[in-house]
């Protein structure tokens, strides 16, 4: 059927479509992010894509964990790309230069920073999809969240000892990249610090020869800056405290803060059900609380809106990002508070604006003046962010929401393209065509 110019998928075509692009995508051991412009596998999108496969394979979801965790740094980090040997990427492992670091993984060629800590919740969600299937799934979701525990914990540990910030309380992050929303207008301000000087080696961009449109990807300009950290996180010998002393860019960023919380909790509880030492499961509860209340103390004072904040000049960064709803992620608000945050989310600053195809909040208000419905994270939806606050809504009781972003999500993608991200007027598919995360997250829409 087709609705004006743009195809509609009926559900059970639309899974079976995204299974397809899971099956195109995967090497055998990973499923790459997109076919042609990330040919690598990425952090936060492995552990989407591991919830999409638990659907088709628990045993192939719980390989693309065991994939990225193979690849965890001797210090806990998990790293932000895990390289496959493709090396029409870049910057791929040479530029990042991590073979020189001592903490580096020994069987696997990396970056040298992190992403959005997702991954217990990705767990979380196997979990409970295979104990739907069947109990020899539940039994194999089981077992592994027994061995990835471990590694799960070393992970959180790592951002709770060298990343929560004392400046601010939130977790911090040394590259716009870290944050998973690389050229949001939420790091503007930061950026402007960063000053490549005469030493940034010259390179080549590869990301703007595999779209349609090179205006949907940042500018050169933006990637002089994302090149010259690289730099300096070279420099710093990827040493995590050295790392935070010497990087140009260090942001207090609310919505990883909220991330971190909402996993680190959610992983207390997988450990609470599978018998782990009671100090461990205390642990992780208790940074979840610091967390929380990080993102809570980083509410402006009128508007709930919850904010990032630049640890070099000292100031909080306000921007009319989805970010700026990140507590509803992991609660810690006053009932008051969340109650403004939830109006204004559905209002016509973001999903109640009458333009949109589809009633789920754009990365960036539409009211905004940094907001561009074409460019990357500054306008577009993105199909995974809408995701994980759904499913945060579910765990916090609030169904109608829930349902709500499901089916508008499934809406937004019921063309069939499964987009990287999408013209939030129009639904038209932007950036990569037969994106992984998104297919995935379709899935477990469906499913
Ligand atoms: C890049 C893979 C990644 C995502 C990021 C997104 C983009 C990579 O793609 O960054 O080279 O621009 O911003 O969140 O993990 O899908």
């Amino acid at each position: 059927t087709a609705a004006g110019n743009r195809t509609v998928h009926r559900p059970a075509n639309l899974a079976a479509r995204a299974a397809m692009v899971l099956r195109d995508n995967d090497t055998g051991t990973l499923v790459t992010a997109s076919p042609r412009l990330y040919p690598h596998m990425w952090s936060w999108d492995a552990a989407f894509i591991s919830m999409g496969l638990a659907h088709l394979d628990v045993s192939r979801a719980v390989q693309e964990l065991r994939t990225l965790f193979s690849a965890q740094w001797h210090d806990g980090m998990i790293p932000h790309i895990v390289f496959t040997g493709d090396d029409d990427y870049f910057p791929g492992p040479d530029r990042w230069g991590t073979d020189d670091a001592p903490q580096r993984p020994h069987n696997a060629r990396t970056s040298g920073i992190c992403q959005p800590p997702v991954h217990a919740i990705a767990l979380r969600r196997i979990i409970d999809t295979a104990r739907r299937t069947s109990e020899a799934d539940a039994g194999i979701a089981e077992d592994f969240a027994r061995e990835a525990w471990p590694a799960l914990r070393r992970w959180h540990g790592w951002i709770a000892r060298h990343r929560m910030s004392e400046a601010c309380g939130l977790v911090t992050i040394v590259h716009g990249w870290e944050s998973g929303m690389d050229n949001s207008p939420r790091w503007d301000a930061p950026y402007l610090a960063v000053q490549p000087d005469a030493d940034l080696p010259p390179y080549v961009r590869l990301d703007t020869l595999k779209v349609d449109d090179p205006r949907q990807r940042p500018s050169d300009d933006e990637y002089d800056r994302y090149l010259w950290l690289i730099e300096q996180l070279r420099r710093a010998g990827y040493y995590p405290d050295k790392v935070v002393e010497t990087s140009a860019f260090l942001v207090g960023d609310v919505f990883v803060t909220a991330v971190f919380a909402l996993a680190s909790e959610t992983l207390a509880d997988i450990g609470a059900e599978l018998d782990a030492p009671a100090s461990e499961i205390a642990e992780l509860r208790s940074w979840a609380g610091r967390a929380r209340d990080a993102a809570r103390r980083s509410c402006h004072p009128e508007t709930g809106m919850a904010r990032d904040y630049d640890v070099h000049t000292g100031t909080w960064l306000d921007t009319e990002s989805l970010a700026a709803f990140s507590p509803l992620l992991c609660g810690g608000l006053p009932t008051e508070t969340e109650q403004r945050l939830f109006d204004t989310l559905d209002g016509p600053g973001w999903s109640g604006h009458p333009g949109l195809l589809a009633a789920v909040p754009p990365s960036v208000s539409p009211h905004s003046g940094d907001f561009d419905p074409r460019l990357y994270w500054r306008g577009p939806q993105w199909p995974v962010v809408i995701w994980l606050f759904g499913w945060a809504f579910e765990q916090r009781g609030w169904q109608r929401h829930a349902s709500e972003f499901r089916a508008q999500g499934v809406h937004l993608a019921s063309d069939g393209s499964f987009g990287e991200y999408y013209e939030p007027f129009t639904g038209e598919p932007l950036g990569s065509p037969n994106q992984s995360w998104t297919a995935a997250v379709v899935l477990d829409w469906l499913c």
